[in-house]
């Protein structure tokens, strides 16, 4: 630690900061970073931001505003690329720009605002991508994944008063509440889960969105029961980790489809019974056929697509179950057979991050790693540098990664 005099000081003023008071009454130095004079308190770190959709992301300074009441400054150790990030800069999900994406983080809690007391300065935590305010009828019956303060933040891009802690120059820079695409970003305290020191980050960091999705979906949302035959339509980085989830549920049957093979057999790897390559076969028929003609008792659907809802659906045995995780464009649409919805009284459900309780379920997950039932170093296919988040977002799209990780 420099000396005091060395270390990075807040300038009073009121550019940047709506209060100044808010301003962190714990903050600690920051090694090597400098508090630029003008924008009060605020840090200059690089981040790969988005600035128009179906463009590279932009590796520029950005300055981070210090934390405000019951927020935290997390230097981020490691970032997972999942297909949600990809999706917002394709434009098929409508973002406010400029934005930093990312929201599969981890790292060490930096600095933490008045009011924080579930994490200090020095902890190890990964991220949670929705914010459950706590109050609202859904955090208190405790689905704070539907937190609609949590939903607004995540789409409209800012704190919920509207304020963001990005800024280039005088324009303020969007979160994806997480925003790991940079090395530091400002988060509620509600999103900064404290995980164990000795759980390496650049692995934990995928219990932050794709792990909790998939294991969610199917512990969470389905409640897949021992005996059950389970089929995964996309076995990327969320869909393995719903065949992992199968695996933990004591499903018997758990069949992968994907159009590749290479992530047909990464799904073998990861426990699924049966692959069908749904470029060769009709899906629907190759489910049928190895579940004696019914269909199977749990599909999900984890890749975002109309048709493949449809097929998720289709491939589900009467009194079924077919769990949408996949997030489809913004304006698409699913044609269901509307006389088969009573007849075979199928259920058709969303699963949201995996029904989170991110403060129960990521130790949870954190220690089923630990123990040896959760397999995260296998779905680390390929670690980045930060300067390579777009050749990191081309492997995704490519298909060529289970999950990628940036490591700062
Ligand atoms: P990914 O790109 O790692 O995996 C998608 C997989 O689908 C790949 O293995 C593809 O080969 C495969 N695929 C492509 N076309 C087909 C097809 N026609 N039939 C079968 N398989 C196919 O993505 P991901 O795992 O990071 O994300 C998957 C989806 O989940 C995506 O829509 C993402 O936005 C969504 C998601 N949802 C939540 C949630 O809370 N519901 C959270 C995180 C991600
Ligand atoms: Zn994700």
């Amino acid at each position: 630690m420099p000396p005091a005099e060395a270390g990075p000081r807040r300038q009073e003023g009121p550019r940047g900061v709506a209060n100044p008071t808010e301003v962190s009454a714990r903050s600690v130095e920051v090694e090597g970073r400098e508090r630029r004079p003008g924008g009060p308190g605020a840090l200059v770190v690089k981040a790969a931001v988005l600035h128009e959709y179906r463009q590279p992301l932009v590796i520029e300074e950005v300055e981070v505003l210090p934390p405000r009441a019951g927020e935290v400054l997390v230097r981020f150790v490691a970032s997972g690329v999942c297909h949600s990030d990809l999706t917002r800069i394709q434009g098929e999900r409508p973002s406010s720009l400029p934005i930093i994406l990312g929201h599969e983080g981890a790292g060490i809690v930096e600095e933490v605002g008045p009011g924080v007391t579930t994490v200090k300065p020095g902890d190890h935590v990964v991220l949670s991508w929705i914010y459950g305010c706590g109050q609202c009828e859904y955090c208190t019956v405790g689905r704070p994944n539907l937190c609609r303060v949590g939903i607004k933040m995540l789409t409209g891009g800012t704190f919920p008063d509207g304020s963001t802690r990005f800024r280039i120059g005088d324009q303020p820079v969007h979160h994806m509440v997480v925003s790991s695409f940079g090395e530091m970003g400002v988060v509620p305290e509600a999103c900064a889960i404290p995980v164990p020191a000795e759980v390496p980050l650049e692995r934990a960091v995928v219990v932050g969105c794709g792990v909790m999705t998939g294991v969610g979906a199917v512990m969470n949302t389905a409640r897949v029961h021992v005996g059950a035959t389970v089929a995964v339509v996309g076995a990327g980085g969320v869909g393995l980790n719903v065949v992992q989830g199968a695996v933990l549920a004591g499903a018997r049957q758990i069949i992968a489809v994907d159009i590749l093979d290479a992530k047909l057999e990464m799904a073998r790897r990861f426990g699924a019974t049966h692959g069908i390559n749904g470029r060769r076969e009709n899906v629907v028929e190759a489910v049928r056929d190895l579940t004696g003609g019914l269909g199977v008792d749990y599909a999900f659907e984890v890749l975002g697509r109309p048709e493949t809802i449809r097929q998720a659906y289709d491939m589900v045995k009467p009194g079924g179950m077919a769990v949408v995780v996949g997030i489809s464009p913004a304006d698409s649409e699913v044609a269901l057979p509307a006389m088969q919805i009573p007849f075979q009284e199928k259920m058709l459900v969303g699963s949201f991050y995996g029904g989170a309780r991110p403060r129960v379920d990521i130790p949870r997950l954190i220690d089923l790693y630990r123990t040896g039932r959760l397999k995260l170093d296998e779905l680390v296919t390929r670690t980045y540098r930060p300067e390579q988040i777009n050749q990191a977002l081309h492997d995704l799209e490519a298909g060529e990664l289970a999950r990628g990780v940036v490591v700062y």
